[in-house]
């Protein structure tokens, strides 16, 4: 079983004005859609697109708990969410205009999860999960959320032998490295907060990370990305389409990699699905959705250039 852990959801509320968004002007509403929030339930919903089994962990608030399941539902996703009482799941506006020059995210910052829901899911995933799962973690931390209580959640999963994927950043991200996982995905500029803006290259401190985590995915938004894993480091472009909405674009990433990789394909071909699909979720208005035989046309269009052991081997 795969499982998804969402610990800060929300519910996406996207909003499509005419014209070009602006300041200092009445931007007139043409649409108003709700969708899925938060990253690891956006991995869920790739998980489910690509039929692989998985159930969704975290918490919502019970406050809005309808509006949540309802999308969880018309989205098919399988939860076991612990539900807060007198909060209310998050809401993430995202502003789009005519112009295609990408969304622009107002996000909230969630409710404080209790030490009650906690437990509760520590004691699900220690009752639960077995050495064949895996295990992914996605999205910002609940306000007062601390970096012990996530240490806890991690300690549980590595108890048990599972596959941790991680998609955090600052701190988090920080404690989770040191712990030593299987994957994870910060953009460059995550990656020299790891460091403290250390004095070597991005190449180098992706070698640095490869010591102990296994799949160390970099993401260069329009760029592409950098993918390491055991001793190389493969450069990926990414396909040029035309972009409507990048919210969620790289959690499609993270779900098609485990996806693809949990149906035992190699890594080339993990590679061109997460950047392919990333780039079809690009080109649609909403937070979720992705087109796989879209994805395969971009494959010719996605290269791949393996570094070879002399620029990236571990020594
Ligand atoms: O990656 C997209 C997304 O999951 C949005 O749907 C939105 O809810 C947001 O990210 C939440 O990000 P955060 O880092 O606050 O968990």
């Amino acid at each position: 079983m795969i499982y998804t852990i969402t610990l800060n959801p929300a519910i996406d509320r996207l909003i499509k004005v005419k014209g070009t968004l602006s300041k200092k002007r009445t931007n007139r509403v043409q649409q108003i859609e709700y969708d899925l929030g938060g990253k690891g339930l956006h991995v869920s919903h790739v998980l489910t697109k690509f039929k692989i089994e998985n159930k969704a962990l975290g918490y919502i608030g019970k406050t809005n708990q309808p509006l949540m399941e309802n999308i969880l539902a018309r989205k098919n996703i399988c939860h076991h969410l612990l539900a807060e009482d007198g909060a209310s799941t998050r809401e993430c506006i995202v502003v789009l205009d005519d112009t295609h020059a990408g969304s622009l995210m107002i996000t909230e910052n969630g409710f404080s999860v209790s030490e009650e829901n906690h437990f509760k899911l520590i004691n699900f995933l220690n009752q639960f999960l077995t050495e064949k799962d895996i295990v992914i973690i996605a999205g910002s931390m609940p306000p007062n959320y601390t970096i012990a209580q996530l240490l806890e959640i991690i300690n549980t999963i590595k108890h048990k032998k599972c596959f941790i994927a991680c998609d955090l950043s600052g701190e988090a991200l920080a404690a989770v490295v040191d712990k030593g996982i299987n994957f994870i995905k910060p953009n460059q500029y995550e990656v020299e907060v790891l460091f403290q803006n250390k004095q070597t290259t991005l190449i180098q401190k992706m070698k640095e990370l490869t010591r102990q985590i296994d799949y160390v995915v970099v993401s260069l938004g329009k760029d592409g990305s950098y993918v390491a894993h055991k001793d190389f480091l493969y450069q990926v472009t990414s396909p040029t389409v035309k972009e409507q909405n990048d919210t969620g674009a790289g959690d499609v990433f993270v779900g098609t990699f485990i996806a693809q990789l949990v149906q035992g394909k190699n890594l080339e071909t993990i590679m061109k699905y997460a950047t392919g699909c990333s780039a079809s979720k690009v080109t649609k208005q909403n937070s979720t959705d992705f087109d796989v035989k879209e994805a395969e046309s971009y494959f010719s269009s996605i290269s791949i250039k393996k570094l070879g052991s002399d620029d990236y081997v571990i020594s």
